[in-house]
């Protein structure tokens, strides 16, 4: 298996920390962002949207992140992280289907306007969509603070491949401008979370590296 990649893009970190999780060995293709990579023809034969990450697995081609931690947990029949029981395998998908729909969305494109864009020169921030993206996150942090109250994880009761799709975005957190103040569970599961070694492996060893290849490749 394949796993392409750009480093320190939050939906493949979440991969990636899936991967770490299971104990998986698959290549590794790192893309640079900022030279075009994603919209040559060769990579849009991928994934046609020019997004990473994307895996391949012999000629079954797979794009968007969750579906990918799904695949790959399913693959490694790993029943903790992804468990099979109809009722518990629901509460996952929703939540994985709330973060990309919703929470992450928003906290993504707030991430992307006020920290990314300025950071890396990727043109002006737009000061419409920050309000409206912060408006959404005011809306939807309150959801997952008030279901994280007594809860250590989004589903049941350890680690599933939910929570890696929760934390994605995780490394914007403190950067972006929003009040996280009054979601103190919110902010004692990004704690938590933060530190578990198989999502902290994933961050980029320097911010210079962020959208590049690494130096050796
Ligand atoms: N829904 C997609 C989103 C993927 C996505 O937004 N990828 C970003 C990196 S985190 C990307 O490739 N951006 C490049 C671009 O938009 O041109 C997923 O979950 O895989």
């Amino acid at each position: 298996m394949k796993l392409h990649i750009i480093i320190g893009s939050p939906n493949c970190r979440k991969v990636q920390a899936v991967v770490n999780h299971l104990g998986i060995k698959l290549a590794t293709e790192y893309h640079d962002f900022f030279a075009g990579e994603l919209q040559s023809p060769d990579y849009l034969s991928l994934n046609p949207n020019g997004m990473v990450p994307a895996l391949e697995d012999g000629s079954f081609k797979l794009w968007e992140s969750n579906a990918i931690t799904q695949y790959l947990a399913d693959k490694a029949d790993n029943s903790a992280l992804f468990p099979r029981d109809p009722e518990r395998r629901g509460d996952i998908v929703r939540w994985q289907f709330w973060e990309a729909a919703h929470f992450n969305r928003w906290f993504g494109i707030l991430g992307f306007e006020t920290v990314a864009k300025p950071k890396f020169n990727l043109g002006t921030t737009n000061q419409g969509l920050v309000e409206t993206a912060q408006g959404h996150l005011k809306r939807f942090a309150p959801v997952l603070d008030r279901h994280l109250a007594g809860r250590s994880h989004v589903a049941g009761n350890g680690i599933t491949i939910a929570d890696y799709s929760m934390i994605a975005v995780e490394s914007f957190k403190e950067a972006v401008p929003f009040d996280w103040s009054p979601y103190p569970n919110l902010n004692a599961y990004f704690e938590r979370m933060r530190k578990v070694d198989h999502w902290a492996r994933t961050a980029p060893a320097s911010p210079a590296d962020i959208g590049r290849k690494p130096k050796a490749a």
